[in-house]
């Protein structure tokens, strides 16, 4: 119901609605509506009463994403069709698993805050409440499963186009990073459940660190926040913006094999193409030429016997000769 409130009082834009229309609509008492109300203002909506002219929406509270939030007049087809929003949460990459097999496809978890935050081969993923956008989202794509590893691409081009448009100037860190000023902003963990031929579903877990000032002493180094770069953005519109690029390239890919506009930006925002980088796989640290992303998203580099060789995304990590790029 309180979803409902929100939903009519944003229709309504800048004006103001009656408690009584508002009853009429749907179909509750004037003291329902009131106490609806009262409880949203204590979750954060900047909602004005005006005795005799009802409630108005002041400014839809950026802090909270929420599915109201989130979806309003948002132009997808399926994606954050349904949105669960938590202030807790284990990590919303096993929550989302945990639900993934009744859900709809383009399901999207968010949370405040994730208490096992992970990152890729077990590694944590800080995420302090209320202070970045932790989300999963629940993908149920008709493809062969050894196709799934691209779509870590199309999230980070996602990503990037979103952060982008938005004037923030950042880039990809093949396969899974996103980067400002050669710091780590968001990272992206995709988990695949699969038969032989068959996708059950696909877990596209995606981190952004959006207000942290202050980050734990072992990633202080590397990380960084949107707010850290003096890029003051609202997390409902990075998320929004997000959802909108990453269904454009996503359908494309699954309905019609295409790839061409996720490599076109993932090679134009490239933080490493043309670049000397190690590839870090297990104990093993190699010193190489990042020379392109080829045609399958694999990295293409030039080794030190001067062999141009493909790397698959698997599980690489890449590090900057200088730094962390
Ligand atoms: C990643 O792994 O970058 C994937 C991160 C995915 C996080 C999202 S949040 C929503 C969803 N639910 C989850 O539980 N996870 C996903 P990887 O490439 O393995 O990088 C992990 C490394 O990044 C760590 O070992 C740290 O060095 C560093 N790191 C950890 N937290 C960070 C943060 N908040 N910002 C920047 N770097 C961080």
């Amino acid at each position: 119901m309180r979803e409902k409130i929100i939903e009519t009082i944003l229709n309504n834009q800048d004006e103001f609605i009656s408690g009584e229309e508002l009853s009429k609509q749907l179909g509750i008492s004037r003291a329902a509506v009131w106490k609806h109300i009262k409880v949203l203002k204590e979750q954060g909506y900047n909602i004005e009463s005006v005795n005799k002219k009802g409630y108005k929406l002041v400014k839809k509270p950026d802090d909270l994403l929420t599915y109201n939030n989130i979806c309003h007049e948002l132009d997808t087809n399926f994606m954050g069709r349904k949105i669960e929003h938590f202030d807790t949460i284990c990590s919303t990459n096993d929550y989302a698993k945990s639900i993934a097999s009744e859900s709809l496809d383009g399901t999207i978890i968010i949370s405040e805050e994730q208490t096992k935050g992970k990152g890729r081969l077990g590694r944590q993923w800080h995420s302090k409440i209320s202070e970045g956008i932790w989300m999963s989202a629940i993908l149920k794509p008709n493809i062969s499963p050894y196709k799934a590893p691209f779509i870590t691409l199309i999230a980070g081009a996602s990503i990037v186009s979103a952060l982008n448009k938005l004037g923030v100037n950042s880039q990809i860190k093949w396969p899974n990073d996103i980067i400002i000023n050669n710091k780590k902003v968001a990272g992206i963990l995709t988990e695949l459940s699969a038969e032989i031929e068959r996708i059950n579903y696909i877990v596209l877990g995606i981190g952004i660190n959006v207000k942290t000032m202050e980050f734990s002493q072992e990633i202080s180094e590397i990380a960084t926040s949107l707010y850290k770069e003096n890029y003051r953005i609202s997390r409902v519109d990075i998320v929004r913006s997000i959802i909108v690029e990453f269904e454009r390239l996503y359908l494309d890919y699954i309905n019609k094999g295409l790839k061409e506009s996720t490599l076109k930006i993932c090679r134009e925002y490239s933080a490493i193409i043309g670049k000397e980088i190690y590839i870090l796989q297990g104990d093993s640290k190699e010193l190489v030429k990042c020379i392109d992303i080829n045609d399958q998203g694999n990295l293409v580099i030039k080794d030190n016997s001067d062999k141009t060789r493909e790397i698959m995304s698997g599980e690489v990590s890449i590090r900057g000769v200088k730094g962390y790029v």
